[in-house]
């Protein structure tokens, strides 16, 4: 809808670049065009079918070729598609069915990452789906208007098999969030942006983890895409742009800002809607971490969403380790063009209230959990349960290089870490003795943040989560009660988010009993 303030704007800056051939908007706008060139992918939305009160979805998990580079073609993997997956949308107390085909050479599973599931649906490495079969968990959607996302969880091999494409979005509306006035038009001006790193090799193909950095650092992609998108624009009809951030890289954390520094407001993380929007500038998301985030371009300004490096804060030592730690995030990049079209329609005002989250009371715990992020340490690093991680299949050598675990143990799917009684409040210490960051995600649950080094957490983190970062040195508390599905003989996982990390096994797994 054209107002009179924008069609004023539209008739002066129209004028002025006639009579004067400097320089404006619409020409900078051309100039930009060559640095973004490519319109943001949407990826479509896939709505299901009921057939008899349950939502039926079908996902064709399938080799492709994309085109992401100028005159070369990148074999990938996708779901229903060459690369990623539908953006599935779930309402909240429906009852769904996911019909899962591997159409892919090689076993490969499917985790609904952020879902509060049966564990035998929850689509861990336990739940392999062999190729040409079909796995078809069901469950009752129960976690309320959340952002979450699916992807491959397979044993030793979630990495590469994300790195190909194997992951999408996954929203979930409810009442309550239908009812407050947000931007909610997907694709229009609720709008899913997914952000990974890669690396390509001449010929055009993906390059993974192929060396000892990648062993410590996970992939540090020099390249981004967004939606299966380089260098890309998106044109805002509103004033106010709703983004849902995933971080679905591999292992990098960004810190995303706008390059002219405009304010912008974050409304959800992990579990939902922050309880009041939160104004902020810069906004640190860990591999696996989303948020929501309301973008006002109604000034008519390009909004360009990048990140900026992160500084490491590890020590300086002589060898390997500390430059390869202090290495990590440093990178900065241009993430995505916000580009308003000249005539905006309106959008609604932000709610000062979202929602209310209840507290658990950290008196009313049961019990206190430590889980310990370790990376071993030079010649321990050949002791392992599992191939592809250790000194003995080659995955070694110094500092810990591939040695990672949890409470002192590589994630072993014949052992059970814990047995966590159902109903009970307890409190998980995420310990992290290693020099890098580890982003904890527990799987089958949204737990509350209490506290990092006994400091209460920021704004940010006291929405509902399943991912948090730890910190070097760092201890993290968090607070939680699994309050639906019992199942002693099947196992959840909880996991270094880093997929290079998980896959080499900083993964442990509890059930519920
Ligand atoms: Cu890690």
């Amino acid at each position: 809808m054209l107002n009179r303030r924008d069609t004023l704007k539209s008739l002066l800056l129209g004028t002025a670049a006639l009579s004067t051939g400097i320089a404006l908007p619409w020409r900078a706008f051309a100039q930009q065009d060559e640095r973004f060139p490519n319109p943001l992918k949407i990826p479509p939305l896939l709505e299901g079918n009921v057939v008899d009160g349950l939502r039926h979805y079908d996902l064709r998990l399938q080799e492709g070729v994309s085109q992401f580079l100028p005159g070369l073609s990148t074999p990938t993997w996708g779901i229903n598609g060459d690369y990623l997956g539908p953006t599935i949308r779930m309402r909240d107390g429906e009852k769904v069915r996911l019909n899962v085909h591997n159409a892919l050479p090689e076993d490969t599973s499917m985790h609904w990452h952020g879902f509060l599931v049966p564990a035998v649906c929850d689509g861990g490495p336990a739940q392999v789906i062999h190729p040409g079969s079909t796995w078809s968990p069901e469950f009752t959607v129960l976690q309320g208007a959340t952002t979450n996302w699916y992807h491959s969880h397979l044993m030793h091999a979630t990495g590469p098999q994300v790195y190909k494409g194997l992951a999408g979005m996954i929203v979930v509306e409810d009442a309550d969030s239908g009812r407050l006035e947000m931007p909610s038009d997907y694709g229009v001006d609720d709008i899913p942006v997914i952000v990974q790193d890669r690396e390509f090799n001449a010929d055009g193909s993906f390059r993974y983890v192929s060396e000892y950095a990648g062993m410590i650092q996970g992939i540090q992609g020099d390249t981004i895409l967004v939606n299966g998108t380089l260098h890309p624009h998106f044109v805002a009809t509103t004033r106010t742009v709703r983004l849902r951030i995933l971080n679905a890289s591999n292992a990098r954390t960004y810190q995303f800002a706008f390059a002219d520094e405009r304010s912008f407001t974050q409304i959800a993380s992990d579990g939902g809607l922050l309880e009041a929007p939160l104004p902020r500038t810069r906004m640190i998301l860990a591999p696996a971490e989303r948020a929501e985030i309301l973008v006002d371009v109604s000034d008519g300004r390009e909004a360009l969403l990048v990140s900026h490096g992160l500084v490491s804060t590890y020590g300086e030592y002589p060898g390997a380790m500390s430059q390869l730690v202090r290495s990590m995030d440093t990178q900065s990049f241009e993430i995505l063009a916000i580009r308003p079209q000249s005539a905006l329609a309106p959008s609604p005002i932000v709610p000062a209230q979202l929602r209310q989250i209840a507290r658990l009371d950290p008196s009313q715990a049961v019990s206190t959990r430590p889980v310990r992020l370790m990376m071993g340490h030079g010649m321990r690093s050949g002791e392992d349960n599992g191939p592809h991680s250790g000194m003995r299949t080659g995955f070694g050598g110094g500092f810990g290089g591939g040695n990672y675990s949890i409470n002192g143990r590589h994630h072993n799917m014949a052992f059970v870490n814990e047995r966590v009684p159902l109903g009970d409040i307890e409190i998980w210490e995420l310990q992290n003795t290693s020099p890098l960051t580890h982003p904890v995600h527990i799987h089958n649950i949204h737990f509350q943040v209490l506290d990092r080094n006994g400091v209460p957490p920021p704004p940010e983190e006291r929405g509902l989560k399943d991912t948090v970062r730890v910190l070097s040195g760092e201890t993290v508390r968090v607070i939680l009660r699994f309050e639906h599905y019992r199942d002693p003989e099947t196992p959840y996982m909880y996991h270094c988010h880093m997929l290079e990390h998980e896959d080499r096994g900083m993964m442990a797994q509890f059930v519920v009993v």
